[in-house]
């Protein structure tokens, strides 16, 4: 038998678990893989080419010893591919639901806990949680709650509108007031009703320390047989009291709203100071018919208050735009 296959084969096998050894990462192995057991062309390639020039005496022998290195290397091969990837195998199985080691950086944003807490509060009192679109059409945004399309109270809520119509091509803009949750649910319930709607309202207006384009409410509603403007007050005052820790007291003043009547504006007396909440009143009969209630037989009142302002008053915020600015140094403080 000539020494030549042989040798080969040796030297193959040598090269080839030297260089699988010294394979760093699943790319590098990934190479070595190629040079020494790619199918078409590379150095096992010129052992075959050399295993066919043998004598065919020599060639069972020669089978077998070319099997069996490259089995070698092929083993060899998948071990190391085994070291290297366990690492990551390590990481699959990290529970990632459990705390970390390191400093969290987020925080809940204080008007989510604010909204949290109102939730809580109102929960108390019995009133629920109802939600509604942002994406509104006229009747929900405006007719509905006694806004015809001529009225000059469409003009500071005349808003958003998108490109794009609604499903029976209705006109769609952004909400400008939770309001629109109340027909919703009027629409789909019958008294008594005691919900809130939390969430976002858009706006033209100007942006400044106190205003911005985008900004929450909190709507209330309560319909029942026989509700008044002092359950109106009581709640208010209740719900003022809770959240902002003093027996604060709460003021009404005459205002007007074209789905309420009588209309008020809510004020807070707080720490010697009166500060504007939102604004409520009796549901207008007129809302209530819209909806197929009886004004006759049932009565009930709404408010509708602003969520960045309580806010800014329980942690002294002075800039409405701080809440949107996303800013660590901000948001990491509460
Ligand atoms: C309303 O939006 C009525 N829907 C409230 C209401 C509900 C009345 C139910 C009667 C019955 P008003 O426009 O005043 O009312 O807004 C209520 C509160 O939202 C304001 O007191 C203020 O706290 C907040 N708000 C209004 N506009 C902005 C704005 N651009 N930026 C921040 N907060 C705002």
């Amino acid at each position: 038998m000539t020494a030549e296959p042989q040798a080969a084969f040796e030297s193959y096998r040598d090269e080839a678990l030297a260089a699988i050894a010294s394979a760093g990462s699943e790319a590098e192995l990934e190479s070595v893989r190629i040079e020494f057991l790619g199918k078409k062309q590379g150095r096992l390639k010129d052992l075959q080419t050399l295993l066919g020039k043998a004598e065919p005496a020599e060639k069972p022998l020669l089978g077998k010893q070319f099997n069996e290195v490259r089995t070698d290397v092929e083993g060899a091969l998948e071990a190391r591919r085994g070291e290297l990837v366990r690492p990551i195998a390590a990481v699959a199985a990290v529970d990632v639901t459990l705390p970390g080691t390191r400093p969290v950086i987020g925080r809940r944003h204080p008007l989510s806990k604010t909204m949290d807490e109102f939730k809580d509060i109102v929960g108390r009192f019995g009133f629920s949680v109802a939600t509604g679109p942002e994406l509104e059409d006229d009747h929900h945004n405006f007719v509905a709650l006694n806004i015809p399309p001529v009225h000059p109270a469409r003009d500071p809520l005349d808003n958003f509108y998108l490109a794009v119509a609604g499903k029976s091509g209705e006109k769609v803009l952004m909400r400008s007031q939770t309001s629109t949750v109340q027909i919703r649910v009027m629409e789909q319930s019958q008294p008594p009703v005691r919900i809130v709607s939390l969430g976002r309202c858009y706006r033209p207006d100007t942006i400044d320390s106190t205003h911005h384009c985008m900004f929450h409410q909190m709507e209330g509603l309560m319909i029942d047989t026989d509700v008044t403007m002092a359950d109106l007050k009581t709640v208010l005052k209740l719900f003022a009291t809770a959240f902002l820790g003093d027996d604060v007291s709460i003021r009404f003043r005459p205002s007007f709203f074209p789905f309420t009547e009588p209309s008020v504006e809510v004020d807070v007396l707080w720490r010697d100071r009166w500060l504007e909440l939102g604004g409520a009143g009796m549901v207008d009969p007129n809302v209530l018919r819209q909806v197929g209630y009886d004004p006759e037989q049932v009565s009930g009142f709404a408010f509708g208050l602003g969520i960045e302002r309580f806010c800014m008053m329980r942690y002294q915020i002075t800039d409405i735009r701080r809440f949107f600015e996303n800013d660590v140094r901000f948001l990491s403080q509460f």
